[in-house]
């Protein structure tokens, strides 16, 4: 079993049945998304809310009951990856380009775990670009807008043509480096007009499952 697939089974331990789960996406969250396909095939009773197109198509391919934020007060657990996550369990999320959905549920979440390889957790955020989603209107002046933060920012493409978001918007890959204060980061980013959602996920995550060599170490 491979460190991703160690970390997403071990995470649908927390479900149970009732619950309104949301489902991340990636290929971490994908093992947590396949074993509660399994176990709703087993009985398990659960509504499930996906982040993205993506994440959605394999929870219809699995079966999995699917409902909407807009028909629930509350979410009880939204399991999601990550592409780093410092000891204060700030993260860096997007790589996917799902931030915007993933952010939005998650903060509707009573709890948020989330699901990596050891490879993810890091001293300091930055070394992964930070992915900014921007509206395509004037994005060439947003991003000479981010860059003033101190990093370098590039369009993200996808087979020569700009990568489009779920929600029609583009991504901003921003290099860093080292991002000090990811909180004071995550304000001045959203400050910026053009910017629709950054992905540092600050002070929101309540537990990671983290795949090791041989065990899974859960974090809280
Ligand atoms: C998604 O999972 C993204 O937010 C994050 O970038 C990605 C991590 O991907 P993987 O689990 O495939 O490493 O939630």
């Amino acid at each position: 079993m491979n460190l991703k697939q160690v970390a997403g089974e071990k995470a649908a331990s927390y479900i149970k049945d009732g619950m309104i789960v949301g489902l991340g996406t990636g290929s971490t969250a994908y093992y947590f998304t396949k074993k509660i396909g399994e176990l709703v095939k087993e009985g398990l009773k659960v509504k499930c809310i996906p982040t993205s197109k993506d994440t959605k198509k394999l929870a219809k391919e699995w079966n999995i009951p699917l409902t909407e934020l807009a028909q629930v007060d509350h979410i009880d657990v939204t399991v999601d990856g990550a592409d780093e996550v410092d000891p204060d369990f700030n993260l860096i999320k997007g790589g996917g380009g799902a931030l915007l959905r993933e952010k939005i549920i998650a903060y509707a979440s009573k709890k948020l775990i989330i699901v990596v390889d050891k490879t993810k957790m890091v001293e300091i955020l930055g070394k992964f670009p930070l992915p900014v989603e921007v509206t395509t209107f004037a994005w060439e002046n947003t991003l000479s807008q981010i860059e003033r933060l101190g990093c370098k920012a590039t369009l993200r493409r996808s087979a020569d043509q700009p990568f489009i978001t779920d929600n029609d918007n583009y991504i901003l890959d921003c290099q860093f480096d080292k991002i000090e204060n990811p909180a004071e980061l995550n304000s001045k980013l959203n400050q910026i007009p053009g910017v629709v959602e950054n992905g540092l996920f600050i002070d929101m995550a309540d537990l990671v499952v983290v795949g090791k060599d041989t065990t899974v170490e859960i974090v809280e």
